[in-house]
Order: structure tokens, then sequence, then C-alpha cells
């Protein structure tokens, strides 16, 4: 049975990109649910049951694990309800952050749910006193990259916007990007902020569902490549990078 993945638009990509690259025999079907895009300025009871029927969507699917490849979904993990194992972005996010960084202060970029849930820092803090996190919400960016793809002017104020506040509290070296859009423009990041070392959760994450599925003998036991399948809500002007993400990705067999 495949793996589901679940982010409200495109930016799960960025998780989908490394779980073929780990697991590459592993059958997939990744949920972009951009009509009810964004996620991440809801109430919580809206991002709970958004977050439910997704995972309905995937367990009649047949998965046999879900990634919440959404930051701000798996900032709500405990209320959700499922039949199989989930992996949350954030709880990856947390222990890639304290592998890069042992003490002092990390920069977290994420929607203003996710933020404002808190889930990051309480995580961080049930595995370390030492390390903290200077969080800072956009309402905007996540849209900015879905909807306006190519704008650079618009890109990078709206990086500015994100970033700078956490600077004007404190000169962090390292910075999370704490929404699966945002490694979709971690080059532009990386230009403007040359001294910050960027965190993508994504390839902790896969590394934990590699370990699950490893203790539980429940890899694809296939010799060939695994098949990806996209089902995707919204029109396609939602989708719109997506052409050159699967062109990037490879994505022959996605249906
Ligand atoms: N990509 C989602 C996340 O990681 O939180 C949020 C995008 C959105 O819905 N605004």
């Amino acid at each position: 049975s495949p793996i589901g993945l679940i982010d409200s638009g495109i930016g799960g990509f960025t998780v989908l990109r490394e779980l073929q690259r780990q697991l590459p025999r592993e059958n997939i079907v990744y949920l972009g649910d951009a009509k009810r895009m964004p996620y991440g300025e809801r109430e919580n009871e809206e991002i709970i049951a958004f977050g439910n029927s997704d995972i309905r969507f995937l367990e009649n699917m047949g998965v046999k694990a879900i990634l919440l490849a959404c930051n701000t979904i798996s900032s709500l993990i405990e209320s959700l309800n499922a039949n199989v194992p989930l992996f949350s972005i954030v709880e990856a996010g947390c222990l890639a952050t304290i592998e890069r960084q042992k003490e002092g202060a990390v920069g977290l970029i994420a929607t203003t749910a996710t933020v404002k849930n808190g889930t990051y820092e309480h995580i961080l803090s049930s595995h370390t006193q030492a390390l903290r996190y200077i969080t800072q919400g956009t309402r905007t960016l996540a849209n900015v990259i879905n909807n306006h793809p190519g704008e650079l002017a618009l890109l990078r104020q709206n990086i500015k916007e994100a970033i700078d506040p956490i600077f004007e509290r404190e000169r962090v070296s390292a910075l999370l990007l704490g929404c699966t859009h945002f490694p979709i423009v971690r080059k532009t990041i990386e230009e403007m902020y040359p001294c910050l070392s960027i965190i993508d959760p994504a390839d902790k994450q896969i590394t934990l569902l590699k370990e699950y599925l490893e203790k539980n003998n429940a890899f694809n036991e296939s010799k060939y490549d695994g098949v990806t399948r996209i089902c995707a809500t919204g029109g396609e002007k939602d989708y719109r990078i997506f052409e050159n993400m699967i062109e990037q990705l490879a994505l022959g067999c996605s249906e």
C-alpha cells in the first residue's frame, strides 16, 4: 500500500521530492488541497476539520502511513484522528534543529496559525532547555509563493517582512523553514541572507518514516520504482508552478 502525503497546496512538493529521493520504490498518494488554501490563516477548528477530512481521503486510498507535510496541520496533530501512523513535519523540524545546533536561538518563520499554536516551542522544550526559537508568523508568504510564482520583487519584499523582525529581536545564525512552501524559494532566501544557515525539515521527516517502515517491515517489496499519484483540489491556476516542479521532480507517472 502507498504512503500518503498531505499539504494545503504545492508546498508538500518539497517533501515529496525528498520522499522520492530517499524511498524511490514506494508508491505515493499526494493530496494538495489548494482549493481550501490558505490553511495557515484559519481558526484551529477549521484546520482540524480540514486535516481530518484530508486524512479520511488518504485512508480511503489505502495508505499505510501519512506524512503531514503541512506545518499548519502538524501543529494541531494532537487533535487529529487517524487509523494509520501520522508523521508530523513540526516534530521533524524540532529534531532537525537540535541536530544542527545545541544551544542559543534559532529563527523560525511559519504561518500565523503555526506560530500561534506554539507547537514548535512546545516540542523543542521537551527535548532541550538550551535552545529556543525566535518565531515570526507571516500571513502572506505562502500565498505569494503559491499564487504569484515568478514575481520576484513581491517575493523578496515578503521574505524581508518575515525575516527582518527576527533579526530585530536576535541575531540568529540559523533559520528553520516552518512552512512547506518556503523551501521552494530557499535559493532566494539564501541570496538575501547569506549569513543564515537554512534548516529544511523534509529530510528528517522522511528519515523518521524510513525508520518506522524498517521497524515494521512495511517497505514496498516490488523491485520496481513506485508510482506517485497527485490528487489536487482547486483549479489549474492554483498549481501554476506545478509544471516546472513536476519537470524537476520527473513525475512522469503522476496522474
Ligand atoms: N504549507 C503550509 C504549511 O506548511 O503550514 C501552509 C500554507 C498555507 O495554507 N498558508
